[in-house]
């Protein structure tokens, strides 16, 4: 079933249909009655683009985002801990691979999609370009990373892609399991020792501008914001879900007994916000263009890893190679 949904996926793209003003009204139509969209449906060739697009980079960014985590699975300090990062980083890797089979369906195969993310042409979130320093960066990417992910996925569970939209339903539990493990590191540092609370503090002052960065760039800037908000791609835009991670995580730091390193971080008792200062955009950009902190050593790490598993690809492709040859064999007999 997989197959034929790829295929059918391929077929369309390589047909040149016209995309006239009442399939792409009917489209609008079906999106505006909230109808999901499946693979075999009509789409116009810019929304199928788009879903690669943000699919595609969804998927890296959860491949990317086991290295910095994987860094400490060894240095972890107890056994349980350890036995929580390895299920914590392992999960992360099925999100990359529901991400991708979710992808595929769009008619772009795994390994195109792969092929551009070690070439350096696709991108992955900004986030996981920053180093893990310290024990307490495991609390701070599980508390804050995680819990900005699940910010901007839960509305993704309602996104007008069918198989996006259930991919998303599972990622977002377990997502929710990945926080409440995070944040529960940073309160056993934070009721620890003087020097634990402060590999605590300091993990988060290094973590928090950046996790605002996740949410993308401000929405005056935001090219695809205004289409895919059109296409229920995005339920809500980069500003409104940075502002609601604001308000759900500055009380929780202040019950750590932490402090945001934003001398501008204030409660608003009118909007009943948390307002916060400004966010170096700049920094945003470097990273994005591959001078994070990381980037580097991300993507040698990576292609490193394709390359040693070319063996496991190749023995993959030879067994089912050998199934097949062996069915054929079957039904001739
Ligand atoms: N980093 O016009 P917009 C996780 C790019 S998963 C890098 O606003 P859009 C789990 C954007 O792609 C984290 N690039 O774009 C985990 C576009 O570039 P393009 C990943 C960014 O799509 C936890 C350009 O800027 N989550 O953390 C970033 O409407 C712990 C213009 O931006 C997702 O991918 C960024 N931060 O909105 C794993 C969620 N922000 O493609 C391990 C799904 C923006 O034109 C450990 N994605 N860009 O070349 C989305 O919701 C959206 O794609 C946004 C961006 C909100 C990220």
């Amino acid at each position: 079933m997989y197959t034929q949904a790829l295929n059918a996926g391929a077929a369309e793209r390589e047909t040149p249909f016209v995309e006239d003003a009442g399939a792409a009204a009917r489209f609008q139509a079906r999106i505006d009655a909230e109808e999901r969209i499946e693979p075999n449906d009509w789409m116009p060739a810019a929304y199928r683009k788009t879903l690669t697009r943000q699919i595609s980079q969804h998927a890296h960014s959860e491949i990317v985002g086991m290295l910095p985590e994987g860094n400490w699975i060894t240095r972890a300090p107890s056994l349980r801990r350890k036995a929580a990062l390895l299920a914590k980083v392992q999960d992360e890797c099925g999100h990359g691979l529901y991400l991708y089979a979710a992808a595929e369906t769009l008619g772009t195969s795994r390994e195109e999609m792969v092929d551009a993310l070690l070439e350096g042409r696709a991108k992955y979130s900004s986030i996981f370009n920053y180093p893990t320093l310290t024990w307490a960066d495991i609390g701070a990417i599980g508390w804050l990373v995680d819990g900005a992910a699940i910010m901007n996925q839960i509305p993704l569970c309602r996104c007008s892609y069918g198989p996006y939209a259930r991919a998303m339903i599972r990622v977002c539990k377990e997502e929710s399991f990945h926080q409440r493990q995070g944040y529960e590191i940073m309160l056993t540092l934070c009721r620890g020792t003087p020097e634990q609370k402060a590999m605590a503090q300091d993990a988060l002052n290094r973590w928090w501008w950046p996790c605002l960065m996740m949410f993308g760039p401000p929405d005056s800037q935001s090219q695809h914001s205004d289409q895919s908000t059109k296409w229920k791609i995005k339920r809500f835009s980069n500003d409104e879900l940075r502002q609601k991670f604001v308000d759900a995580t500055v009380p929780q730091g202040h019950y750590l007994g932490l402090t945001f390193p934003d001398p501008d971080l204030r409660f608003n008792e009118e909007t009943g916000h948390w307002e916060f200062g400004e966010i170096d955009w700049d920094e945003f950009r470097q990273v994005l263009a591959g001078n994070g902190p990381c980037n580097r050593e991300r993507l040698a790490a990576r292609r490193k890893a394709h390359e040693d598993g070319a063996w496991v690809r190749d023995a993959a492709a030879a067994y089912a190679e050998k199934r097949r040859a062996r069915t054929e064999m079957k039904v001739a007999a």
